[in-house]
């Protein structure tokens, strides 16, 4: 309902659319399972993901994680509902376009032994969270981007496709009219999706696929596929993945941080709190602070996860054994209408 009336409100405004390091690992372990507390402890394994297309997401990666595929794979085709699904206008086919019209996706994925991929500023490709894991898989490189990026994707037997939609194409022209770029996230509470995965051994995985900011500039890569950035792990520690605006986690590296608190010991809400607030600060007089919105969500060693955004209306989906596929709504710092 808060996020309804936030919608509302911000379509009003005439736009829609953004260490101490531990050194030895026994002393991690313990340090970790220090912070657990008992309420927000799921069993393993566990998926949880970013807003209400989490739900269906973690629905088909749970299926098969339970038929013994991988984390990566369980990821790929998890995020792959929502990145295929119209409806979903953050996210690949039928996301929002930049301001010149063309949709330009951000995605990438990371396993448990640190190997990552991903893809920016992708066009015409459905899937930008597969050909991540192909980076990943088959390439010396962690990131490729645009015209670089396709031209890899179709030698891995991507089909090419307009991914702008009569809807998304309508929005766009209204858009123009104004051209003010102000991007609404919380749309309908449909962002970017980032989903992190614990394996019944234990081990992480973590993915991120998103259309990024509505009405961007042409070219804009936001945090997404940004590994430290939109997502981080470390296989010893925990997963972070992020949501919101792309720059301020990006100046913040944002998930890289809130696994390094969960490495001292700060539990996954604890330690998704202190980055928001540190986003909070640094941007507190800043121009973006108007329609700023950050959300992590991160989960530990220890199955224990959590989540924090800076303002209200930020939710995510957990799915584990004991507690079966929900929505849980993210503590949050302050409300939109502040
Ligand atoms: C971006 N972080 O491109 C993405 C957008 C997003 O919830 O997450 N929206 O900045």
């Amino acid at each position: 309902m808060g996020d309804r009336r936030h919608f509302i409100k911000n379509a009003a405004l005439g736009t829609l659319g953004v260490s101490a390091l531990l050194s030895c690992k026994e002393e991690t372990k313990s340090v970790v399972s220090a912070a657990v507390s008992d309420d927000k402890k799921g069993t393993k394994p566990l998926i949880i993901s970013t807003w209400n297309h989490g739900l269906p997401a973690n629905e088909e990666a749970w299926k098969l994680l339970k038929s013994g595929k991988s984390g990566l794979d369980a990821i790929v085709a998890g995020v792959g509902i929502p990145e295929a699904d119209p409806k979903v206008r953050s996210v690949g086919y039928g996301g929002y376009p930049d301001r010149e019209g063309k949709v330009t996706l951000d995605a990438c994925i990371m396993d448990s032994n640190s190997d990552c991929g991903s893809v920016s500023f992708l066009q015409n490709i459905k899937h930008p969270i597969a050909v991540a894991q192909k980076v990943l898989e088959n390439t010396p490189h962690v990131m490729l981007t645009g015209a670089g990026a396709l031209q890899f994707a179709k030698e891995q037997g991507f089909e090419e496709e307009n991914l702008l939609t009569e809807a998304s194409d309508k929005d766009w022209k209204n858009w123009l009219e104004k051209s003010k770029y102000q991007p609404v996230i919380n749309i309908e509470n449909h962002d970017t999706i980032s989903m992190l995965v614990i394996d019944e051994n234990g081990d992480i995985t973590g993915g991120c696929t998103t259309s990024g900011a509505a009405w961007k500039m042409h070219g804009r890569v936001g945090d997404s596929p940004i590994i430290g950035a939109g997502l981080f792990l470390d296989n010893e520690v925990g997963a972070a993945a992020a949501t919101g605006l792309g720059e301020a986690v990006i100046r913040t590296a944002g998930s890289a941080m809130v696994v390094e608190l969960m490495r001292q010991g700060k539990s996954p809400d604890e330690a998704c709190k202190e980055i928001v607030e540190r986003i909070y600060d640094k941007h507190k007089n800043h121009q973006d602070m108007e329609y700023l919105q950050v959300g992590f969500i991160a989960i530990n060693k220890a199955g224990e996860y959590g989540g924090y955004s800076l303002r209200s209306g930020f939710n995510y989906a957990v799915y584990d054994e004991a507690n079966g596929n929900r929505m849980e709504d993210s503590k949050f710092k302050m409300t939109w209408d502040k």
